[in-house]
């Protein structure tokens, strides 16, 4: 039981930790990431994600029905027919009835699974008409992007490790990175993804995109963000000993601060990078001072 009180208190203390940390960053770029104790999926960020949801609790309810149906049907037997009851077992072995309605029944819910299964299925394997490309090519353990068609700008994104965080809010524990990576906001990104040494996973949870990165081939996917942010993923494929220290951090950003940023970062990444940060705090200001 103290331990029950223990474990309320701690989460009320971090209750209001996110309180503060929220009311502290009013203004910065909402950031999608993981948080304690968190039972669902991350808020959808691209109406892929949004689909991938809906599908995910449409399932839910089917199951639990299913399951309740079954537990009252067991409840049922082990009661009417327990054998104090029920001393007599009936011989019945076949009921056309009863199996008309278990194959028929079973095929419908399975259809009906399906069809929005499918559907979903076609919306993220089938690239759209693409308005940028970003390569991506995971390293152990680091990410590389490359944007071919923005004067082939090229660079790696590495964890920012304990001693390099100044800024715990914005620079989130084994999430933040050194060089984000930057796309803008409302803008369908086709992302081929590679890797360099062996298989790793290209996961980004808000977007509901997770791609196998395999050596010697290239993988496509696709996202279009809808609103601007800080959105963080990980590694996705166990590729081994720092798997969990190469997390991906995507910037999403309006169409005016990622021409700027591109602009910069063709010539110096870490430059670049900066400037994101001093055009951020410049609308954080701005925001602050409405
Ligand atoms: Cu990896």
């Amino acid at each position: 039981m103290t331990n029950f009180v223990k474990r309320l208190k701690g989460l009320a203390a971090m209750a209001s930790a996110a309180a503060t940390a929220g009311a502290v960053s009013i203004g910065a770029a909402i950031a999608a990431q993981p948080k304690p104790w968190e039972m669902d999926l991350q808020p959808a960020s691209t109406e892929v994600m949004a689909d991938i949801r809906w599908f995910e609790s449409f399932t839910f309810w089917i199951i639990t029905v299913i399951t309740l149906f079954v537990l009252a049907l067991l409840i049922i037997v082990c009661v009417k027919f327990a054998a104090k009851k029920n001393p007599v077992p009936s011989r019945t072995t076949h009921h056309t009835m009863i199996e008309v309605v278990w194959t028929i029944a079973p095929i419908l819910i399975l259809l009906v699974i399906a069809i929005p299964s499918f559907r979903l299925l076609y919306k993220e394997i089938v690239i759209p008409e693409a308005d940028m490309t970003v390569k991506v090519t995971a390293s152990k353990w680091y990410w590389s992007y490359e944007y071919p068609d923005n004067d082939d700008i090229a660079f790696d994104s590495y964890m920012l490790e304990d001693d390099a965080i100044t800024d715990p809010i914005k620079q989130p524990r084994l999430l933040a990175v050194d060089n984000p990576m930057v796309v803008p906001v409302g803008k369908t990104v086709r992302v081929q993804v590679t890797a360099a040494d062996v298989i790793h996973s290209f996961a980004m949870p808000a977007f509901g995109v997770k791609m196998d990165a395999m050596p010697g081939r290239l993988n496509e996917t696709w996202f279009k963000a809808d609103h601007e942010g800080t959105f963080y993923g990980q590694c996705s494929e166990l590729c081994g000993q720092r798997h969990a220290f190469m997390p991906i951090e995507i910037r999403v950003v309006s169409d005016a601060v990622y021409a700027q940023w591109a602009a910069a970062a063709k010539d110096d990444i870490d430059a670049a990078t900066q400037l994101l940060a001093t055009l951020e705090e410049q609308k954080d200001a701005e925001v602050a001072s409405r």
